[in-house]
């Protein structure tokens, strides 16, 4: 059995419905058990400014799946969901991130995890530490320290799921 986390993030329509959404279809999935949700944060968009704030998630999984099919489910989803991808960082009704694996490290043209860019966003980091102060294994250090380290500007808790 693997653990993994996702990051839900949603700035278009009815967000809390569409993260309600995703993690219901996540754990309707015979090969996948959401074990915890984080509370949902009111976030600033990050890289792509000139958009509406964001609501975004973290949750915790079980799963029998490997990585990659884990990808191709959390991409169906987003299908299901019917994102709308204009611009890069920006608008979208729903995205499903891998943000770790077990502590295993990935690297295919399609997969990178820990996710590249997760020790960098508040975002990411502030709902990961609500369920799991982890150690990533490509930086060595806790989400706790790169938090410390970048702050947690700009996400503000909404409402527990
Ligand atoms: N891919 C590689 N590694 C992963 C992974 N660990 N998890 C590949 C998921 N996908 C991964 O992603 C493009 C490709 O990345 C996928 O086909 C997959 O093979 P995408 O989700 O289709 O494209 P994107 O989301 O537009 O680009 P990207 O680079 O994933 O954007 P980010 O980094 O996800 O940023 N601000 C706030 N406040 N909240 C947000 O949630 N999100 C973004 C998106 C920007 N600003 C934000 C937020
Ligand atoms: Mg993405």
């Amino acid at each position: 059995m693997n653990t993994a986390y996702i990051s839900l993030g949603s700035n278009m329509g009815d967000k809390e419905q569409a993260l309600r959404h995703a993690v219901e279809l996540l754990n309707d999935h015979a090969a996948i058990n959401v074990i915890a949700v984080s509370s949902i944060y009111d976030t600033d968009p990050v890289g792509y400014e000139e958009q509406d704030v964001f609501f975004n998630i973290v949750v915790k999984i079980t799963t029998t799946l490997k990585p990659q099919p884990l990808l191709d489910v959390c991409q169906q989803i987003e299908q299901q969901l019917k994102r709308v991808r204009i611009v890069r960082w920006g608008p979208r009704t729903i995205d499903l991130d891998i943000l770790l694996f077990n502590d295993e490290t990935i690297d295919t043209a399609t997969l990178i995890v820990p996710h590249p860019r997760m020790h960098e966003r508040a975002f990411v980091l502030v709902p990961l530490a609500e369920l799991d102060d982890a150690t990533l294994p490509t930086t060595k250090r806790t989400v706790r320290d790169h938090l410390r380290e970048i702050g947690d500007g700009g996400v503000r808790v909404y409402r527990p799921f």
